[in-house]
């Protein structure tokens, strides 16, 4: 779309939008694993967030909402794509070798603003899946089938996680600083011959060591166990300490180089997911050891685009979206002290559960949007929100049509992002690791019976299972403690027949 024809389309903008002349440039800021409670603006104490908190103070603070998965990859599936994961069988935690899984017909948050006129890019953890079929990817040559067929017109990538292989970043489909010297083989199946791993080679974890019985074992890079066997890399392995600032740098050469045209910017940090393993400078300045450095290190990524926006004159008239896949978790499986250096701090704040829970503390994520053109700042927000909606809430902003069957779950409530408290969705949907789905309301959460075990030992995480229906009140239980089911029926038969509903829509 020329921008003309973007221009005319503002005129279908709510009015809150309708006094711009230029469509916003977009920035969503995607944390990973970054809980309810882990920012100075949402209560955390031991460790300092100004760049978050001050984007918070210009901006609106939400107190109610949701990411749709409390794991990562069905998290971000439902963001980009706007239909609900547990739709489909295939979007659990993904392998770093697995297929693309957004299918290249399938529309997606980057299509919508590619087809508006926005410049796109991904920058930072994908872990959506690259290539054609999972476990047959060449990473010595381009690779087929991945953003660049889903709306990202740039992008500079993880495959998967952290702890996961290939430990390099991907740029236009191609690995990285290619090292031609040191071709790369993956497999998540068995090790290369000669190459030593986590489990048999423990004393070449000179960075981070792997908990017992947690894997992380695999293949070592950078003296940290990982998640999978990979051979080679060479000068395109990436160091952890390095993460955040490839990730910061790839940011704002981004939007230097787009800063005469619109666009849109989909910010996956590492931080603050295992390993944590930040960067010298981030160290060591509060109480609770690497994972509250992560944060700092987190907060720095903040500062350092939204300098970059300020200095490129371009931050009046960014809407800048920050959130989290995903609640929080402490030990996520490598020994970084975590959990002892908490010193009282509260990861998911108030909430019950952690990362991936069925309780509120798997999914309920921090959420901030600042846009100084188009959103009066320094409020909070109560409305119940879901990242299922951004495609929708988007493609409102611009006045765009979807595509007939696309974002089959994603409904527009831009109005709610730019802290409009009317019409807000009357439920959203949760879904925990174990794909157990909750429902919540303003005043209720409910979360369908399972047989799953009710806590894992070593995340030491509540994950919400119970073989009967549980239902709270969260007008007064933020900590889901008291089962209502049984003195409210009637509400839980309300709720089943929703979470029923939901399931039989078909596209
Ligand atoms: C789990 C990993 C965990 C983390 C998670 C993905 C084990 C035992 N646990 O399987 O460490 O990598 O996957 O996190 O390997 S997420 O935020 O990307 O969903
Ligand atoms: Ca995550």
């Amino acid at each position: 779309m020329k921008r003309t024809q973007i221009l005319s389309s503002l005129l279908l903008l709510p009015l809150s939008a309708v006094a711009q002349s230029v469509p916003p440039n977009v920035v969503i800021i995607l944390a990973d694993d970054l809980g309810y409670g882990d920012l100075g603006c949402y209560g955390a104490k031991n460790v300092e967030t100004p760049h978050v908190d001050r984007l918070a103070g210009q901006g609106i603070r939400f107190m109610q909402a949701h990411a749709v998965a409390a794991t990562s990859t069905p998290s971000r599936y439902s963001l980009l794509t706007g239909e609900y994961s547990w739709r489909r069988p295939d979007t659990d935690i993904a392998k770093g070798n697995a297929k693309m899984i957004i299918n290249p017909w399938q529309y997606t948050l980057a299509d919508l603003f590619h087809h508006a006129g926005y410049r796109t890019g991904a920058i930072g953890k994908w872990h959506l899946g690259l290539g054609e079929e999972t476990g047959k990817q060449d990473w010595n040559a381009p690779l087929p089938c991945g953003l660049q067929d889903i709306g990202f017109d740039y992008h500079y990538i993880m495959a998967a996680t952290a702890d996961r292989v290939p430990c390099v970043f991907i740029e236009n489909g191609f690995v990285a600083n290619y090292d031609p010297e040191a071709p790369i083989q993956v497999s998540y199946e068995k090790n290369f011959p000669g190459e030593p791993t986590g489990k048999d080679n423990p004393e070449l974890l000179y960075n981070l060591k792997s908990c017992k019985n947690h894997g992380h074992n695999h293949s070592i890079v950078n003296g940290i166990g990982r998640i999978g066997y990979m051979k080679g890399g060479g000068k395109a392995l990436w160091k952890d300490e390095n993460i955040a600032d490839s990730i910061a740098e790839h940011a704002v050469r981004f939007i230097e180089e787009n800063r005469d045209r619109p666009f849109f910017l989909y910010l996956c940090t590492n931080d603050i997911h295992v390993p944590r393993f930040p960067h010298d400078r981030f160290r060591g300045k509060n109480k609770m050891g690497l994972r509250g450095d992560a944060i700092a290190q987190f907060d720095w990524t903040v500062g350092r685009v939204m300098d970059a926006l300020q200095e490129m004159g371009l931050d009046d008239n960014t809407l800048v979206l920050l959130t989290s896949d995903n609640g929080p978790v402490v030990n996520d499986g490598y020994e970084d002290r975590a959990e002892e250096l908490l010193n009282g701090h509260s990861p998911a704040g108030p909430l019950r559960g952690n990362k991936y829970s069925a309780f509120e503390g798997g999914t309920r994520v921090p959420l901030i949007v600042r846009w100084p053109r188009g959103v009066k700042g320094g409020k909070d927000s109560q409305t119940l929100v879901s990242q299922i909606d951004f495609l929708a809430s988007f493609g409102e902003m611009l006045g765009a049509k979807l595509p007939k069957g696309s974002a089959f779950d994603s409904q527009p409530h831009f109005g709610n992002l730019l802290g409009n408290e009317q019409n807000a969705r009357p439920y959203v949907v949760e879904q925990s690791l174990s794909h157990v789905l909750s429902v919540r309301t303003p005043e209720w959460k409910y979360i369908e019976p399972s047989d799953g075990g009710a806590f894992m030992q070593l995340e030491k995480v509540e994950t919400g299972n119970a073989p009967a229906p549980q239902l709270y009140d969260m007008r007064s239980d933020s900590g889901e403690r008291e089962n209502l089911a049984e003195k409210h029926p009637q509400v839980v038969y309300e709720l089943q027949s929703i979470l029923r509903r939901e399931r039989n829509k078909r596209k």
